[in-house]
């Protein structure tokens, strides 16, 4: 593979274990401040913190959507409780992911995350798209996931930005399961891609096995990332919130599709990786060479339709 001299970024994934109800954003910031300096120390230059990092994991919960707001949303970012988060990452020249209940000054509300460079600037954010769970009130399930209760869908597209000496596209949790996701950023030239996930061991709409959550997880990274020739970090809050579990399994992935570090508990973890940037290179000359063999005209029906439909006439050969 005829590859440029090593373009190396230092990538962290932050993994947290547990928000409770009882933490205030004080206490969960320093946690995050402690995880970045370990990170910056360890040779990161960019760290991604889970998705709905400040607080724990609320929409598990039933309430109304003025109480989540009250209780759960950041009115403006960056604010006086994350305010010694950028000025941390400014003063160590690391940049971050961070992800958030955005509540705009328009009174919308988005499951949120920002990219931060290493000036402290906010220089991309991405609303979630794929919104999982229901929005009704399951009085008989063991917890609610109320993602389309107080969240709308996102309106800030997929966006890749110019950062970190490559280029950077982001998503959130639900939306790694979804190959368009990754698509949307690889077509826009993206070499690494960052996402916080909150995902619940137990399945509150049939009896899924437990192990299937981790196994689905990795799989929906791994090939993402091969078949997209990407680095992709994704960062867990994970371990039982006030008795509800969430799985880690935060990891770094090459665009190999191969694990480059793994974390191995459900606490606050922090796990680095020195990606060489030009691996993508190979891929994307070669076999996922997107100029030379990809054939949009016969994919219409992935954006023409919402849900499957009848197959497609034949053609007559
Ligand atoms: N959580 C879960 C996730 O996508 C989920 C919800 C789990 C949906 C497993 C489908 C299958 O990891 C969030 N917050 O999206």
């Amino acid at each position: 593979m005829t590859m440029s001299d090593n373009r190396k970024l230092g990538i962290a994934v932050a993994q947290m274990g547990p928000v409770h109800l009882a933490d205030d954003r004080k206490a969960v910031v320093a946690r995050l401040v402690e995880m970045l300096k370990e990170a910056a120390a360890r040779g990161a230059r960019l760290v991604v913190f889970p998705e709905l990092a400040l607080t724990t994991f609320f929409p598990r919960y039933w309430m109304s959507e003025e109480e989540a707001e009250e209780r759960f949303f950041e009115h403006a970012m960056p604010n006086a409780h994350v305010q010694p988060l950028f000025d941390l990452a400014k003063s160590l020249g690391v940049g971050f992911y961070l992800g958030y209940a955005e509540r705009t000054a328009g009174g919308e509300r988005f499951n949120t995350s920002i990219l931060v460079d290493a000036s402290g600037n906010i220089v991309s954010k991405y609303r979630k798209i794929h919104l999982p769970g229901h929005s009704d009130h399951k009085v008989d399930a063991p917890f609610q996931h109320l993602e389309k209760k107080f969240f709308q869908v996102g309106d800030a597209g997929l966006p890749v930005v110019e950062a970190f000496d490559t280029r950077v596209g982001m998503c959130l949790c639900n939306d790694r399961r979804w190959p368009e996701t990754w698509r949307m950023m690889s077509l826009q030239s993206a070499e690494v891609g960052v996402l916080g996930y909150n995902t619940p061991s137990l399945n509150i709409h049939w009896n899924e096995p437990v192990h299937l959550r981790m196994s689905t997880h990795l799989i929906s990274l791994q090939a993402s990332a091969y078949q997209n020739a990407m680095w992709i970090a994704a960062a867990a809050k994970c371990g039982s919130e006030d008795g509800h579990h969430m799985i880690g399994g935060s990891v770094i992935v090459a665009p190999t599709g191969e694990i480059a570090a793994r974390t191995v508990t459900e606490e606050d973890e922090v796990i680095v990786a020195n990606a060489d940037l030009s691996l993508v290179e190979g891929f994307r000359e070669h076999v996922f060479n997107f100029a030379k063999h990809r054939r949009p005209e016969h994919y219409h029906l992935i954006v023409e339709r919402v849900g499957a439909g009848e197959p497609l006439p034949l053609k007559n050969i």
